[in-house]
């Protein structure tokens, strides 16, 4: 029976893997040690949950995402993270964007290593109204999916939308899915979550 369980792993991690040389983006995942978890959706955030320090990686190649790591757009530290480790996204060099948690004390050697694209993203105030407000729909579409994830990565970055030449607009209401009376990258963090199975409910 063990000896089932590890080919079963053997075999998943070989999948991700050439999910991941394929360049066909799909949900993943993993752990990263005992009470923390990583996924990345197919939008390109990279999830991390958990507690404590992440792992200090002697290489970037021993990184559980590694293979994936030019697909990392944005990368989201939840939870009680206190460190991020040595090497830990060192090559995610599309990674533009990343959100900690207030609990962030120390970052490790080369942690952001070839990380030439990070940047800061904005926040706006939000009022909430007495409208029915939808949660969660950011391009007000009437669904709360994966879409919704993408415009608020773009609207974050102040990207233009190439089609229309104009910036991308979002439905601050339904963005602020926290209900904290701002837009920001926690509000990305969340969704993400939540469309993850992680989070129950969005306010
Ligand atoms: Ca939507
Ligand atoms: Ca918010």
């Amino acid at each position: 029976m063990e000896r089932r369980k590890q080919l079963a792993a053997l075999a998943l991690a070989t999948l991700l893997a050439l999910a991941c040389l394929s360049g066909a983006l799909a949900a993943q995942g993993g752990n990263v040690k005992d009470g923390m978890d990583w996924y990345l959706n197919e939008e390109g955030a990279l999830l991390i949950t958990g507690s404590g320090e992440m792992p200090d990686y002697e290489k970037a190649e021993d990184v559980p995402w590694y293979g994936c790591r030019e697909e990392i757009r944005w990368i989201l530290l939840d939870g009680e993270i206190t460190r991020v480790g040595n090497y830990a996204f060192a090559g995610c060099v599309n990674a533009t964007h990343i959100v900690f948690p207030n609990t962030m004390a120390s970052i490790g050697v080369r942690a952001f290593y070839q990380c030439n694209a990070l940047a800061t993203s904005k926040t706006v105030q939000v009022t909430h109204s007495d409208a029915e407000r939808l949660p969660g729909d950011v391009n007000e579409d009437g669904v709360v999916d994966g879409r919704d994830t993408v415009r608020l990565m773009h609207w974050l970055a102040d990207e233009i939308n190439e089609a229309t030449g104009a910036p991308f607009e979002i439905n601050a209401e339904n963005a602020d899915v926290n209900a904290d009376g701002e837009v920001n990258g926690l509000d990305l963090l969340r969704l993400v979550k939540y469309l993850a199975g992680e989070e129950a409910e969005l306010e």
